[in-house]
């Protein structure tokens, strides 16, 4: 057996094992490349997707091709220019003379170039989509008529948008943040819009508090520091003086907040909204997403460098899988309790800070959601779509969730100031499904609805209301009773157990991680009263864990749990229990590491047994040039052009890497610094290492494991997801990848 010292930058854990279970697929990142080679590829798909989608088709009709080559550039008002470079001035050949205003080609050119710019969302504003399409393999007949939900064989087409929240439009992707997961349903009987995230609580319970715990959360007023971080001393000082955050910092703490990928995170509506059947009967429902591929997060390390290394990360991660064919999907799942049960739990089931333990309520999964489609352009697709919570259909309907009933009116409202009053018109916002109504003018109205009555009723008795019958929306009749007060029920002044349940139900690496990412944030806080205070108030959440935060950021120590723990685990808060349903490594980027000298055999092997699997493997050495093996002449031997060189491209961006024999090639790599950081940080980032021959050595070295026992035969040894072979035979490389899917938990 290996064995392992600490890991490279890694902080302390429990188990290294366990953590690259939890790390594993660390990584299809994309890049440019892959989807440059899958450019042609990509319009066939695009073709197939967009022909079986109603709202691709729809969005075909406003729809222009820049590389048509028959069109010849115009003014906005159709006249076609003839330079798109000289002002109109009064000049000559030998002095350039001024400008003229009365060039109103030159003025619009600069004109809509200088109002380009709309305002970027208040919140969520760094964030990518796609196009996809809702699939229901159950109906939920017995809960709600809504004819998503319950006919099979309909095919809904969606556009989602994920984001982080704190930054702006051009911020990094992989910053520590929550990630918005935003769904839009284009369906027959209007837009649904589940506006969801990828932790299932908030931080707060009532909608009033949102500017409050968003100012406290962007960058301080003063000087605008820090950028899209909850890394200082305000958004600190918020969560303590609003225990009712504690459930959800504990979360955003957590490695939820540093995805892999959108395509690995599970997205969560978070509010509870309401199902009604064709009885009549009402249930509250709360709507889950969750990845076929698991649910997988970078280590911090990593994530800090590569926010730096490739702000786009997850952006080009989504695109590139989309444009490969390679589709994410997600299950959609219900948690439903009938009407009838509401006051049965010990918490508020109205109450957005808290989770319904799926040991209560279990998930019942019914559809599936699948992105097969890249937008065409960015700005007018996913720039422009504008979700909104109180977009629901005919069967969905909300509950007195105090939270969604503020949503329900800013969805609408910040619109407003993004998009203008007819948002709603815009492509992307358009229904699939016919609207008309008696709404009218506006900034930018471009519907034109003939004829001569604009309201009802009128004397021809046009634009009536739908009956239940024609598929009119129904308000669900609901008893309301109480005083008018500014009051919430008692339930909602709970807010410790939730935490101390999820903190509980953590795996070890977790609540490392965790630990770690608490005295990330408070050492980031210069304000000793904002640090001092966190550890007292994690301290009625756990006493080990305020005990390491102090430890790490200064101040007093804690001597007492504050709050009697209830010591209880309940299912699906950790993401370790969301493995992928098939194991794949498709996508995922594999670095092999040459110089020249390298051994072919294990070189070409590899190559070829990562790409029978669906993997992209990549060839990084010491120059981005031709490379040549072991025997190869360099005068006539063909050579292998490397992908990247060993500082273009670093071992951040991978997933896996792998390191053929070869003397010369080693002694190269030995003797660069650079090449043996790569490895060695490949593995302190907990990522499968691969090995063969010569390059064993090498990668034992690198890594420092001095106590690491390798094999000396053709026996494929595996330990702490480093796979080696110290001889190479074919059968080997086909080891050494489902080894590696083992290792690293590759699915
Ligand atoms: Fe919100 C955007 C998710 C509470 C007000 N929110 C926004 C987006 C997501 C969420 C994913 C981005 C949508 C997009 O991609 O365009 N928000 C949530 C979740 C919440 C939540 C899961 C808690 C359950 N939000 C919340 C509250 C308020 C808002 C309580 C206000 C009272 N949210 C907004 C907003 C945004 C927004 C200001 C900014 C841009 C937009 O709406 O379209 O209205």
């Amino acid at each position: 057996m290996l064995m392992n010292k600490q890991p490279y930058n890694s902080p302390a854990r429990p188990s290294i094992a366990a953590s690259q279970a939890l790390r594993s697929n660390s990584s299809a990142k994309q890049i440019r490349m892959a989807s440059n080679i899958l450019a042609s590829a990509t319009e066939k798909v695009k073709q197939m997707a967009g022909a079986s989608n109603q709202k691709v088709a729809d969005l075909s009709a406003v729809t222009k091709d820049v590389h048509d080559e028959s069109w010849r550039a115009t003014t906005d008002f159709g006249v076609k220019i003839n330079t798109h470079d000289d002002w109109l001035r009064a000049t000559s050949e030998d002095k350039i003379g001024p400008g003229l205003l009365e060039d109103s080609i030159g003025r619009e050119k600069i004109h809509r170039f200088d109002h380009e710019r709309i305002p970027e969302r208040v919140v969520h504003a760094r964030g990518s989509g796609a196009h996809g399409k809702f699939t229901l393999f159950e109906s939920a007949a017995d809960v709600t008529t809504a004819g998503v939900l319950t006919d099979t064989s309909r095919e809904t087409p969606i556009f989602v948008r994920f984001s982080t929240v704190l930054g702006s439009r051009g911020s990094a992707d992989t910053v520590r943040d929550v990630r918005g997961f935003a769904v839009k349903f284009y369906t027959d009987e209007g837009n649904w819009d589940i506006v969801g995230n990828n932790i299932p609580v908030f931080f707060i319970q009532d909608a009033m508090k949102f500017p409050d715990v968003i100012h406290a959360g962007k960058p301080e007023p003063h000087n605008e520091i820090p950028q899209a971080q909850s890394a200082h001393n305000n958004f600190w000082d918020f969560q303590y003086m609003h225990p009712e955050a504690t459930h959800m910092f504990m979360w955003a703490m957590s490695d939820r907040t540093i995805p892999r990928s959108y395509r690995m995170m599970q997205g969560f509506g978070v509010n509870t909204f309401t199902l009604t059947n064709a009885k009549g009967e009402r249930n509250f429902v709360k709507f889950v997403w969750t990845p076929e591929l698991g649910v997988h997060s970078f280590v911090w390390d990593e994530a800090l460098k590569i926010a730096g290394q490739d702000p786009d990360f997850h952006r080009k991660d989504l695109w590139t899988a989309i444009e490969a064919g390679a589709y994410p999907k997600w299950k959609f799942g219900i948690q439903v309790i009938p009407e009838g049960k509401e006051h049965d739990f010990d918490f508020d089931i109205l109450d957005a800070t808290k989770v319904w333990p799926e040991d209560l309520v279990p998930v019942r999964y019914i559809g599936q959601l699948e992105l097969n489609r890249n937008p065409d352009e960015f700005f007018t697709q996913t720039e422009q779509v504008a979700f909104a919570t109180g977009h629901v259909v005919p069967g969905i309907g909300f509950s007195d969730d105090p939270l969604l009933q503020g949503r329900n009116f800013s969805y609408q409202d910040t619109q407003l100031s993004r998009l203008g009053i007819n948002w709603e018109e815009l492509p992307i916002n358009k229904p699939v499904c016919p609207v008309m109504n008696f709404n009218r003018d506006g900034a930018m109205r471009h519907t034109i609805t003939k004829g001569t009555v604009n309201y009802f009723p009128n004397r021809f008795q046009v634009g009536p209301a739908a009956t239940k019958d024609e598929g009119a929306y129904m308000d669900y009749a609901q008893k309301v009773a109480g005083m008018k007060a500014r009051l919430k029920s008692t339930k909602f002044k709970e807010h410790k157990n939730q935490a101390e349940l999820f903190y509980n139900s953590l795996s070890a690496p977790e609540k490392s991680h965790l630990t770690a990412a608490l005295g990330f944030e408070l050492d980031h806080c210069d304000d000793p009263v904002v640090y001092e205070r966190m550890t007292s108030r994690l301290s009625e959440i756990d006493l080990g864990l305020a005990q390491s935060v102090a430890e790490l950021v200064g101040g007093e120590q804690p001597k007492e749990q504050t709050r009697p723990k209830h010591n209880k685990t309940a299912k699906g808060l950790s993401q370790t229990e969301f493995a992928p349903e098939k194991p794949t490594i498709a996508t995922r980027m594999v670095a092999i590491i040459i110089a020249d000298g390298y051994d072919p055999v294990a070189y070409n092997g590899i190559k070829a047994a990562l790409s029978a699997a669906g993997a992209l493997p990549f060839t990084i050495s010491p120059r981005r040039n031709k490379i040549f093996a072991a025997g190869e002449d360099p005068k006539t031997g063909k050579g292998v052009v490397a992908d990247h060189h060993l500082e273009g491209m670093r071992s951040t961006m991978f997933d896996s890497v792998f390191v053929p024999g070869g003397a010369q090639s080693i002694e190269t790599l030995r003797k660069s610094g650079r090449a043996v950081h790569w490895v060695r940080e490949a593995f302190g980032h907990l990522k499968a290492i691969g090995a063969t021959g010569e390059a064993v050595q090498f990668v034992r070295d690198a890594c420092d494991v001095s106590g690491m026992q390798f094999s000396t035969s053709a026996d494929v040894v595996d330990s702490y997801g480093v796979v080696t072979a110290a001889q190479v035979q074919p059968q080997s490389f086909k080891e050494v990848v489902s080894m590696a899917k083992g290792a690293k938990d590759f699915v």
